[in-house]
């Protein structure tokens, strides 16, 4: 949404550019088509925006709306709408332009977007996305517009080619799945989505899942690293049923997002949970032991016992965003009581003398593979 500076919240007005409408590229699929058969201006609701200009290309209007405070305190304008023609809900998927929306009483709606957010947005890609809740308008018993989204919290996501990538908003648990082998375990990835964890807010579930495969004496090391640090630490098997019971009474009642490389076991982890779901689940190939990313896109999947289940596509690696090298060390919750320690103000723990957190690995206060992860994190890898 349109960001801004303001300090407070209240009524606000922005100005925003819009593109006329013979540019938009917005003419996609049949349900577009139907919007505009009943509302042929779908992408510019009457009522809050007043056109104040005309230019060739592009035409400025002063969008009404009340300043609310969004992600890290930033504020946004969330616009106005007509509370009567409008209900709530919640998105479960974002296919192309079209969002599947469910409203409280368990109606899926396909809904378009009203071009005004999409002016608004800083982003073009992430006007909407899996997890948000909106404020829509019913067209008809199963579509309709999306008016308005709401300020976003607990957001997960990632840089694609230096951009801001939203995977999912609104979720409370971020499940890190690995899979113990088949593919083989990537210690270093689960520290990257630590890190993502760590600077979104969001409270981690580590999950080691295909327990099955291995001696799990085998895990105790790794797994009691984490466990020191304080998070919590699950051995799964979505094959045998092993350790889902935990898991099943940890994401009940909460939203919670299952990440993880392609073939570790997302969907089929969520299918242990509830095996009602069916989600498709694919071989890993015996050949690159890499999945072939069966699922596609961020799904929320209402659970039967309360709460969300988010199932994502598999990520090769996870670029993280908006963390500063300066910010990583305090993302290592290990670090923190550490880096006061250190000679320089602005030691970056890698290759300065007089150390806090050097001399904490050497004392073996600080697991040394972990320093490791930082210092790959640290240098961009
Ligand atoms: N041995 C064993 N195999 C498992 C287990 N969990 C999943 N698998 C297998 O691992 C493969 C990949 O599982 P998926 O659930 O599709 O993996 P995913 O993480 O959802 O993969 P993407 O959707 O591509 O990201 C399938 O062949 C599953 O049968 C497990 O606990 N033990
Ligand atoms: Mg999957
Ligand atoms: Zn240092």
């Amino acid at each position: 949404m349109g960001k801004g500076k303001r300090k407070g919240k209240g009524k606000g007005k922005l100005r925003a550019t819009f593109r006329k409408k013979h540019e938009s590229k917005q003419r996609v699929r049949d349900v577009t088509r139907s919007f505009r058969e009943h509302d042929p201006d779908i992408d510019e609701a009457p009522g809050s925006e007043r056109v104040s200009g005309k230019g060739s290309l592009s035409r400025k209007k002063t969008v009404v709306g009340t300043w609310v405070e969004g992600e890290e305190g930033s504020f946004e304008v969330v616009p106005e709408v007509d509370s009567t023609r409008c209900i709530p809900g919640r998105v479960l998927a974002v296919r192309g332009l079209i969002s599947e929306v469910v409203t409280d009483d368990n109606t899926v709606y396909e809904c378009a977007t009203r071009r005004l957010l999409k002016t608004l947005a800083t982003d073009d890609r992430h006007v909407v996305v899996a997890g948000d809740r909106v404020m829509f308008r019913p067209v008809n018993e199963r579509e309709g517009v999306i008016e308005r989204v709401e300020p976003r919290r607990g957001v997960l996501g990632r840089m694609v080619r230096g951009r801001r990538h939203v995977i999912v908003a609104n979720v409370d648990r971020i499940a890190i799945v690995a899979s113990v082998a088949q593919p083989a375990l990537k210690p270093n990835l689960i520290d990257r989505l630590l890190v993502a964890a760590e600077a979104s807010n969001i409270e981690p579930l580590i999950c080691f899942n295909k327990i099955d495969l291995i001696e799990p004496a085998e895990l105790q090391t790794l797994a009691g690293v984490y466990g020191q640090l304080g998070y919590r630490v699950f051995f799964l098997s979505a094959t045998t049923g092993f350790g889902i019971q935990r898991l099943v009474a940890e994401v009940a009642h909460r939203q919670t997002v299952f990440v993880g490389q392609s073939g570790v076991g997302k969907s089929s982890l969520l299918n242990a949970i509830d095996p009602s779901l069916r989600l498709r689940v694919a071989h890993v190939s015996r050949s690159t032991e890499k999945g072939r990313h069966t699922t596609t896109t961020a799904t929320l999947i209402p659970f039967a016992r309360g709460g969300y289940l988010v199932d994502t596509p598999g990520i090769r690696q996870m670029q993280l965003w908006d963390v500063i090298p300066e910010e990583l060390a305090t993302l290592f919750r290990e670090f923190r009581p550490y880096v006061n320690h250190c000679r320089f103000p602005d030691c970056t723990h890698t290759h300065e003398l007089d150390c806090g957190v050097k001399a904490a690995v050497a004392a073996g206060k600080v697991d040394l593979r972990r320093y490791d992860s930082y210092c790959h994190l640290f240098s961009g890898d």
